[in-house]
């Protein structure tokens, strides 16, 4: 199936064409038919946001940056939607802050798999961890998949980012004491309430800026990086994010003049 062309100046230019993205990574197999789905539900959430990396996004990202530089075997986890939508992104993460990059997947196909880590290649990974036999080691207490990781990855990680994930192994990872990043603009979310340090935003956004910050604070020497952890409460994190939705529906609800997203994007 072809997909028509996103005309430039067609006010949710810039969203369509990530959707088209997905699409087309899903129908050469590497977005799983519910990686639809689950960026929908992010489009939604996204949405209620205004579409912008928020306050309490910025001060996640910099715990996360804080946690991935001061980690002794930092992993980042990729599955499906991630590589299709920041492959790029991730290496380039990966590069800055020495994080091995793991496909971690919850529809586990050894196609899949080999799909995913070519486009990572391609993006720049000089490794790719987790693929076909590599993935030999197990997590306990996890029925799906996902317990399937690799011994020299996920399983001895002290520090795990986990981009659109489900919850299960979230509570797992962190149930074996490590410390898991998610990045999942539903802040409702198991994974999102069970992480360690949740960064509400948009993969695609939020990668970008946890790079850039890793880099910043690394300059900067490790105390830094210590306090901002010390300092960093993710139950309250959440709280603002939510408080945040709530105060952006009430402002839009005492709109008198009908607006839209794309003509007035709100600033809280
Ligand atoms: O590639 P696989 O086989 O590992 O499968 C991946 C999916 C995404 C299908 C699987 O992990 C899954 O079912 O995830 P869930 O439970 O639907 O959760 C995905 C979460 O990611 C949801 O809470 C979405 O709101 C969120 N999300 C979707 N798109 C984005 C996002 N968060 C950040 N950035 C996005 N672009």
């Amino acid at each position: 199936m072809t997909s028509p062309s996103v005309p430039p100046d067609h006010p949710r230019a810039e969203s369509l064409r990530v959707r088209e993205k997905l699409i087309e990574r899903y129908h050469e197999g590497v977005v799983a038919s519910a990686g639809l789905i689950a960026h929908g539900r992010g489009e939604a959430f996204d949405y209620l946001m205004g579409e912008k990396t928020t306050g309490p996004a910025l001060r996640a990202i910099e715990a996360a940056a804080a946690a991935i530089i001061t980690a002794k075997k930092p992993v980042i986890s990729v599955n499906g939607n991630v590589v299709a939508l920041a492959a790029e992104d991730v290496v380039k993460l990966s590069q800055v802050t020495g994080a091995r990059i793991e496909v971690n997947l919850y529809y586990r196909s050894l196609e899949r798999e080999r799909a995913i880590k070519k486009i990572l290649e391609r993006a720049g990974a000089s490794e790719v961890l987790g693929v076909g036999k590599d993935a030999s080691a197990r997590i306990p207490e996890l029925g799906s998949e996902r317990r399937r990781v690799d011994p020299h990855g996920i399983l001895v990680a002290d520090v795990v980012l986990v981009p659109l994930e489900d919850g299960d192994r979230t509570e797992a990872l962190v149930k074996m004491g490590k410390r898991v990043i998610a990045v999942d603009l539903n802040p409702l979310s198991r994974t999102a309430r069970k992480a360690s340090i949740t960064i509400v935003d948009n993969i695609i956004r939020a990668t970008p800026k946890l790079t850039k910050t890793a880099g910043i604070l690394r300059k900067q020497g490790r105390k830094n990086p210590a306090d901002i952890l010390r300092n960093f409460d993710n139950k309250k994190n959440l709280a603002e994010s939510f408080a945040l939705i709530h105060r952006r529906l009430l402002k839009l609800a005492k709109e008198k003049k009908h607006s839209t997203l794309e003509d007035e994007k709100l600033d809280l």
